[in-house]
């Protein structure tokens, strides 16, 4: 049986991920980690893990059925967490619309049968990766800001040790 592995997320408008991308060139030694490609910038809400198409069916049927204003996201955060070594972007007050969209999503994925971390959810924008020594963290002296009107369900690839995220559907927030 073929699988993909899947994710919902939320995509950055280009004009800010190239501003982010700026920004982490100008912030971080070369040496911190290894950048994220400015197209593969992206909040996740959900992560499927390895998905059957006909789940995926079933899952994209339940996503389509959430009803929720759209909502604005502030990116004015960042931090660093040495054991997956990933430096991140975040929102130092996440959005009530935006905690109560990955919690439905979330829950939905958990009684299609995948399995939920049970840590919290904390939405961040991946930046570095491979980053598991001490990072010397800029200053949080940036602020972008978006309206977030749809979410995506997207796939992850991997090739030539890269990832690559593909959007296999995407819903509108609707007030
Ligand atoms: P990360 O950026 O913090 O690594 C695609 O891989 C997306 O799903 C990434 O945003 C990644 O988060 C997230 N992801 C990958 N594996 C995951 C897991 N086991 N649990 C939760 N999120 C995961």
């Amino acid at each position: 049986m073929s699988t993909r592995r899947l994710f919902f997320g939320i995509g950055l408008p280009q004009t800010i991920q190239q501003e982010i991308i700026a920004w982490r060139a100008a912030a971080f030694d070369a040496a911190a980690g290894r950048p994220l490609a400015a197209a593969n910038l992206h909040l996740t809400l959900a992560f499927l893990g390895e998905v059957s198409d006909e789940k995926t069916t079933a899952i994209s049927r339940l996503a389509g059925r959430i009803r929720q204003p759209p909502f604005t996201l502030h990116i004015d955060d960042a931090g660093h967490w040495p054991r997956p070594g990933v430096v991140w972007l975040g929102l130092r007050q996440a959005p009530r619309g935006l905690v109560q969209l990955a919690e439905m999503l979330r829950s939905q994925a958990a009684r299609s049968g995948c399995y939920q971390s049970p840590h919290p959810f904390h939405p961040h924008i991946s930046l570095l990766r491979n980053a598991t020594r001490p990072v010397a963290m800029p200053p949080r002296d940036f602020h972008w800001q978006f309206d977030v009107t749809h979410f995506s369900l997207l796939q992850s690839t991997f090739a030539q040790g890269r990832s690559s995220y593909k959007v296999i559907e995407s819903w509108p927030l609707i007030a």
